[in-house]
C-alpha cells in the first residue's frame, strides 16, 4: 500500500478566506487588502534579495519627510505598495512614512471603505549590511462621510485598527498579521511563490528573554528609564537579567521578541523628547499585533493603542513586548524619581 505522506498546506489566500468566514457580514474587502499586501510583499522580497546583485543600493540624494536620506529600495517598496493598492476599490486613501501627505486614490479608480498606512521598508539603513528589513502596515475603517479619505480617517487611535502586520525580509521572508483573531505567521516558499501558514496563533510569553534597546542613548535618558533598564538587566537584584539583542531594525527586533518573548524599547531622551519611531506606521501596527499575541505596548504614559494621534508623522516613545515586562515598565516609569539610583 502506498502511504500518503502529503501534509495539508495552507496558503495565505486559503487562510484569509477561512478567517473571513468567521466574521458575519464580511464584505471581502479586508481579505482582498491583505492578499494584495502579500502580493506587494513578494515583489519587494524579490527586489531586496537581489539588491546587492542589481547594484541598486545607495542613497538617492532626496530627503524624505523625516529628513533622513532615502535608500533606493525604500522608493521601490513605497511605489510597489502604492501601485498594488491604489486601483482595487478597497481603499479611500493611503499614508506612507515616505510621503509627506495623504496619498489619494487616483480619480480614475473607485474608492473603498478602508485606509492603509504603511512603512514601506523599515530599518532600511541596514540594507547594505545585509540585516533584515521589513514592511509594516495598518488598516483602519474610513470614518468620514465623503467619497475620498481625509486626515480624520488617518488620525484614529490604534485601537481602531482592523488589521495590522509586517513582512520581514530575513533569511526567509515572513508575513505576520492580525485581523483581531489572533496573530498568524506565513513563510514565503520561493519555489512556488506562495506564503504558507507556518506560525498559526502566535502567543508571546508573559515574561521575556530578550531586551532590545539602543543603550548608546543612556546618557540622555531620564532617571526612571535608567532604573527600568537596570531592572531588565538584573542589576538591581530584583529580577533575572534579560539577554540584550538589538538589531537596529524594529521589525527584526520585534519579530524575535514576539516569538521568544521580550521587550523592545525606544524611550524618549533629552535629544529626542518623542523618541524616534512613528506612531502611525510603526508603533500602532506592532502594538496591535503584540496585544493580539498576549503582550502590551506602552508609551511611558499610556497604552500605545489609546493615543489620540494629532499628526500623520508623529513620533512616540515605545516599550513593547511581553505583558509582565511591560507591566514592570508601567510601574517603574510611574514611580517618583526621588531616590532612584
Ligand atoms: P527607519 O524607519 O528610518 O528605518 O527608522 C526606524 C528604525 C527602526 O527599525 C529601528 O528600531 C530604529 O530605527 C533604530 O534606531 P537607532 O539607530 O536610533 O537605534
Ligand atoms: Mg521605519
Amino acid at each position: 500500500m502506498v502511504k500518503n505522506t502529503a501534509t495539508s498546506v495552507v496558503t495565505i489566500e486559503r487562510f484569509i478566506i477561512e478567517q473571513e468566514k468567521l466574521v458575519p457580514d464580511a464584505t471581502g474587502h479586508l481579505s482582498a487588502i491583505l492578499y494584495d499586501i502579500a502580493l506587494a510583499g513578494k515583489m519587494i522580497a524579490n527586489k531586496v534579495r537581489s539588491a546587492g546583485l542589481a547594484d541598486i543600493l545607495g542613497a538617492l540624494n532626496s530627503e524624505n519627510v523625516q529628513g533622513e536620506i532615502q535608500q533606493k529600495l525604500d522608493v521601490f517598496a513605497n511605489e510597489t505598495i502604492i501601485k498594488a493598492m491604489d486601483h482595487t476599490g478597497r481603499l479611500c486613501a493611503m499614508a506612507s512614512e515616505e510621503e509627506p501627505d495623504i496619498i489619494p486614490i487616483p480619480d480614475q479608480f473607485k474608492c473603498g471603505p478602508y485606509v492603509l498606512l504603511f512603512d514601506p521598508l523599515d530599518g532600511s539603513s541596514n540594507i547594505d549590511v545585509n540585516v533584515p528589513v521589513g514592511t509594516i502596515f495598518s488598516v483602519m475603517r474610513k470614518i468620514t462621510r465623503g467619497h475620498r479619505g481625509e486626515m480624520e480617517d488617518m488620525l484614529q487611535p490604534g485601537r481602531r485598527q482592523v488589521a495590522a502586520g509586517y513582512i520581514i525580509y530575513g533569511s526567509s521572508t515572513m508575513l505576520v498579521y492580525t485581523a483581531g483573531q489572533g496573530v498568524h505567521g506565513f513563510t514565503l516558499d520561493p519555489s512556488i511563490g506562495e506564503f504558507l501558514l507556518s506560525h498559526p496563533d502566535i502567543r508571546m510569553p508573559a515574561r521575556g528573554r530578550y531586551l532590545s534597546v539602543n543603550d548608546s542613548y543612556e546618557q540622555f535618558w531620564d532617571e526612571s528609564v535608567k532604573a527600568l533598564m537596570r531592572r531588565y538587566r538584573g542589576l538591581d537584584g530584583k529580577q533575572k537579567a534579560m539577554n540584550v539583542r538589538y538589531v537596529g531594525s524594529m521589525v527584526a527586533d520585534f519579530h524575535r521578541n514576539l516569538l521568544g518573548g521580550g521587550v523592545f524599547a525606544y524611550p524618549a531622551n533629552s535629544q529626542s523628547p518623542r523618541g524616534k519611531l512613528r506612531l502611525m506606521y510603526e508603533c500602532n501596527p506592532l502594538a496591535f499585533i503584540c496585544q493580539e499575541a498576549g503582550g502590551l505596548a506602552f508609551d511611558g504614559t499610556q497604552d500605545i493603542l489609546d493615543v489620540q494621534p494629532t499628526e500623520l508623522h508623529q513620533r512616540s516613545p515605545i516599550y513593547i513586548g511581553s505583558r509582565e515586562d511591560i507591566e514592570t515598565a508601567r510601574q517603574i516609569l510611574a514611580e517618583p524619581l526621588v531616590g532612584v539610583a
